[in-house]
């Protein structure tokens, strides 16, 4: 099952083929979302922390316009130190491979060169969702959620955004938001966010097997699996709200909008937090790396269906 347009990488393409299980890890964390020499850190923590918990991790990206699954160390480091590289969601592939550019993929992104791929596992830190600052700023990660048959492991999403709204979004759309061990919406530095989830599901066999009935059942969306972040490195709901509040007061300010309003918010949140934002990010994005290796672990391998 070669698709033309990917190219996986020997590691990878030997783990699909076998079945040993994989977790597709974005980019844009590591090109937009962290600054350096952290970004690379984190590359290659996260990838450590899928193969010991005994799954191959793909980090997703795009390297002179070739839409890449797996990425050699080199690779690595080449993408957390390019200065021109694009943010790349659904619109941009096309941009990213006639302009031969280098490009980190969004959850948007990721999930749509996974699933060409075949991989059904994702984590990343926090999805895109509804913002507060401007009328129709929807992330196109909420839309790759209704569309693209994937779980997707995640710290909920930041209160940078109108979580009420993506939850509104996300069940209009029949995505199901699971609890990972909680009954709460995971608000990405902090555990509390005062909104329900979906569903709550207490070990890694439990999300797999939800997961599976789901699709059994004809349903073509993903599974968004919300994982708080440890206890010892959350933040509180009532610290973050007046800085949250202030960067986005700035960008509004500012006139910042589109592609740029999250890694604007993103980066003024961590110098209002005097980095420990930054440490909060870090930990929250191994510790979904884990839970997705140990689900990845749990997915019974698909037969083969012959294409129609
Ligand atoms: N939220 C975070 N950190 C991130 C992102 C979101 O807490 O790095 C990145 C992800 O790659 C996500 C993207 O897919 O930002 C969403 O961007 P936009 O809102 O422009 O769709
Ligand atoms: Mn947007």
């Amino acid at each position: 099952m070669k698709n033309p347009n990917l190219t996986l990488s020997p590691e990878i393409a030997r783990a699909l083929n076998f079945g040993t299980p994989v977790v597709a890890l974005e980019s844009t964390v590591i090109t937009h979302g962290l600054p350096q020499p952290q970004n690379l850190e984190l590359a290659r923590d996260m990838e450590q922390q899928v193969r010991d918990f005994s799954a191959v991790p793909a980090t997703i990206a795009l390297l002179d316009g070739e839409i890449r699954i797996g990425l050699s160390d080199e690779e690595l480091v080449r993408l957390s130190e390019a200065d021109s590289v694009l943010k790349v969601s659904h619109r941009d592939f096309a941009t990213a491979i006639a302009k031969k550019m280098n490009g980190g993929t969004t959850v948007a992104g990721t999930m749509f060169a996974a699933q060409l791929a075949g991989i059904k596992v994702f984590a990343t830190g926090g999805i895109g969702g509804v913002h507060k600052e401007s009328a129709f700023d929807i992330s196109t990660d909420l839309r790759a959620l209704t569309e693209i048959p994937m779980i997707v492991v995640c710290a909920g999403a930041k209160a940078i955004l109108d979580l009420p709204a993506t939850l509104e979004y996300l069940e209009t759309m029949g995505v199901p938001v699971v609890g990972y061990q909680t009954d709460e919406f995971p608000a990405f530095y902090s555990r509390e966010s005062g909104l329900g989830v979906s569903v709550r599901l207490d070990s890694p066999k439990e999300v797999a097997d939800f997961a599976q009935t789901h699709w059994q059942l004809g349903m073509r969306s993903a599974v968004l699996v919300t994982n708080p972040v440890p206890e010892a490195e959350a933040i509180s709901k009532s610290k973050m709200e007046p800085l949250i509040l202030k960067a986005s007061a700035e960008a509004i300010g500012q006139g910042i909008h589109g592609q740029k309003l999250t890694p604007f918010l993103l980066s003024r949140i961590s110098q209002l937090t005097e980095g420990k934002s930054l440490r909060t990010n870090l930990a929250l994005l191994l510790n979904n790396a884990r839970l997705a290796a140990q689900i990845a672990g749990e997915m019974t391998v698909p037969k083969k269906v012959k294409a129609i």
